[in-house]
């Protein structure tokens, strides 16, 4: 990394982040702050990311390109869906976000498509933000109140991450496609430990690979809990802009010759074998091989990290003239308008439709546990990126997470089959994609809004919850005990609650609906008695989404501190910007020490934030006392002691 004023070369990532750099210096667990260029949202985060902006009280959004996504919640049961969409395009127009109609496609397929820029900066309300770093940008997840601000022309705060070389050589086989590229990374680095990171790709293997697959592999780097990934911008890069009719949004971006990394990890593309992350974590990877021959109920082929036209295709053309095994239901959901419109043009959609294929919208649709849950019990192989335990919408189901060419093997067989017993066509790039941009609103008036335009607020559309003052004292309760790798999925559950996002007294009645049904009424209780509400949590609490909902609806429940032995990047940042408390153990074992309802007190909560962080947790249930930290920027602190971002910014002490 840069060190002072030495001049060594700089990594790609390093040259990004210097072009961005508001304040800070790049070492590594620093805090920087960086210009954001583009921010995206999506309906399910959008809402409240917008609620906050509007309480910001700007009057136009100041980013280079602000878009408004609708892709989550697409479904429609009941009205609340269609008043966030009413809501999120009124308030669009107002402020200069361009809005991407519901039916338009995937946020992030569509950013990759039509908006992102190698060598800029890309902020979203999505934790698959980074799979703009397909193209080239450094684009990275966050709460919706991180986007607002970027939004409004704020800088981000991260810390200085350290940047490890994924150096690729060789060419894929014939069966093998990107997601087993990143299937094997997560086998090697695993779902936790690698916050403050971000990977870097690099090596010859780069160019055999197009960039929806270098998406691919960017994108399920949220799974791993890196920063985010990058990939240089090459021939190939510019070949996909101009097939996009973008050329002219194309730039070289190698690293120097001499560039330093932290960390290298060679991989040679023609070892890699078809894999599968099995039951209930992306981390838990098995090759295709060792489940041979498993019984496969359910396959569905679409999400941000496997819809392109590329895997569509592949699909279709494995499909071409067979049947899906009767044993097997098959839905297949393209990433975006653009990518229907070329299966259609192309008779694809035919050979998906007579194979026995169920078209879905194309939309996120079952990734997110909307519609098709797999029955009890059953088998899922999906394409998706995450396969935590009761996302899919049934909570005793296996989903698995494969590429599209392993779950055309399994649609066809009925068994988990190694694709490699196939005949392949490869897919070729197309030279020229089909550009229509009309379900895109307001690119008129981007940037600069339309003052008085009304905002549509239905009856769905809550209000931000309001942070306090940090206590003096913690005088609380644990209102429960989790062990480790509990995702937002756990705390928050989306699926059928999805829809009330925009309304947080009625989504905290489900926080960790399927962990403990009773801690609704028991954090209520606490809270109602004046007492303040502590979660105590294992490894790497908080994987996964960047819903800010995981920490604002424990807020209103009077959640008011997290111990963990380790919190996850996005999320420890969520609980900050909403005044909860993010320690860690000093000792790890003294979680073992603690059970659910047990009082905790810490003498001096405030004194400790205000401090290095340092404190003594007394358990006077137990009669034992133990110590925990909290490690804080001084914009950190400041957001704590005033009881969050919003509340920090309406008392004047950050702008
Ligand atoms: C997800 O894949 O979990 C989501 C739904 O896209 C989330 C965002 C959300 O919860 O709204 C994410 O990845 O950040
Ligand atoms: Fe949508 Fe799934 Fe991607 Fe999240 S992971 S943005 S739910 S497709």
């Amino acid at each position: 990394m840069m060190k002072g004023n030495e001049r060594m070369g700089q990594n790609i990532v390093e040259k990004i982040l210097s072009a961005h750099l508001i304040s800070g210096e790049l070492t590594p667990g620093r805090e920087i702050a960086i210009r954001i260029d583009q921010t995206l949202t999506q309906d399910a985060t959008g809402t409240m990311a917008y609620l906050q902006f509007e309480s910001m009280g700007l009057d136009r959004v100041k980013a280079d390109l602000a878009v408004s996504y609708v892709d989550h919640n697409t479904i429609q049961v009941g009205f609340e869906n269609a008043d966030d969409h009413a809501y999120l395009k009124s308030v669009a127009q107002r402020y200069g976000v361009v809005f991407s109609r519901p039916g338009n496609g995937i946020c992030h397929q569509l950013n990759l498509e039509r908006f992102g820029k190698p060598g800029g900066t890309l902020l979203g309300s999505d934790s698959h933000t980074p799979t703009g770093g397909g193209i080239g940008m450094i684009a990275i997840g966050a709460g919706g109140i991180d986007v607002a601000v970027a939004m409004g022309g704020g800088p981000f705060y991260l810390s200085a991450p350290k940047v490890t070389l994924v150096r690729l050589t060789g060419r894929l086989s014939p069966g093998v496609s990107a997601k087993d590229v990143i299937l094997k990374i997560l086998s090697v680095y695993g779902t936790n430990g690698n916050v403050g990171r971000i990977l870097e790709y690099g090596g010859p293997g780069v160019a055999t690979l197009g960039v929806p697959a270098r998406a691919t592999i960017t994108n399920m780097g949220a799974e791993l809990g890196v920063t985010t990934s990058v990939f240089p911008s090459d021939e190939v890069t510019r070949a996909f802009l101009k097939a996009q009719g973008r050329e002219a949004d194309w730039t070289e971006l190698a690293p120097d010759p001499d560039a330093a990394y932290d960390q290298v990890l060679e991989i040679d593309l023609g070892t890699l074998e078809p894999m599968a992350a099995c039951p209930h974590s992306p981390g838990n990877v098995k090759t295709i091989a060792a489940l041979q021959g498993m019984r496969v109920n359910q396959v569905l082929i679409g999400s941000c990290t496997n819809s392109s036209y590329r895997d569509l295709k592949t699909v279709a053309l494995m499909l071409r003239g067979r049947k899906i095994s009767p044993d097997v239901e098959v839905g297949v959901a393209p990433g975006s308008r653009q990518v229907v419109d070329m299966l259609a043009r192309e008779g694809l959609l035919a050979d998906l439709v007579s194979a026995g294929v169920r078209i879905l919208e194309n939309a996120c649709g079952f990734c997110i546990g909307n519609h098709m849950s797999p029955g009890s019990g059953a088998v899922s192989f999906r394409t998706s990126n995450r396969n935590f335990e009761g996302r899919s919408g049934t909570q005793s189901a296996q989903v698995y997470l494969v590429s599209p060419e392993t779950a055309v093997a399994a649609a066809l067989t009925g068994y988990a089959t190694d694709p490699r017993t196939l005949a392949f066509t490869a897919v070729a790039e197309p030279a020229a994609f089909p550009i229509d941009d009309s379900m895109f609103l307001f690119r008129e008036t981007a940037g600069r809004g339309v003052p008085g335009t009304e905002i549509v607020r239905g009856p769905n559309i809550g209000q931000v919850p309001q942070g306090r003052p940090l206590d003096r004292d913690l005088d609380g309760v644990v209102a429960i005990k989790v062990g480790d790798r509990i995702t937002t999925d756990h705390i928050m559950p989306a699926g059928a609650r999805l829809k009330y996002r925009s309304n947080v007294p009625q989504y905290a009645h489900f926080v960790f609906e399927h962990v403990d049904s009773g801690f609704y009424g028991r954090a209520v209780a606490d809270r109602d008695a004046g007492l303040a509400n502590v979660i105590v949590a294992g490894l790497s609490y908080g994987q996964g989404s960047s819903r800010e909902h995981a920490a604002m609806c424990p807020m209103y429940l009077g959640v008011r501190a997290v111990i963990a032995k380790s919190i996850e990047r996005i999320h420890r940042a969520n609980l900050i910007n909403f005044g909860i408390v993010p320690f860690v153990f000093d000792n790890p074992a003294d979680y073992d020490g603690i059970g659910t309802g047990d009082h905790l007190v810490i003498d001096g909560l405030r004194a400790a934030v205000e401090g290095d962080g340092h404190a003594l947790v007394r358990n006077t249930t137990r009669g034992t006392a133990f110590p925990v930290s909290v490690a804080l920027s001084e914009r950190q602190r400041i957001l704590l002691l005033n009881g969050g971002l919003l509340a920090a910014v309406a008392a004047g002490a950050v702008s």
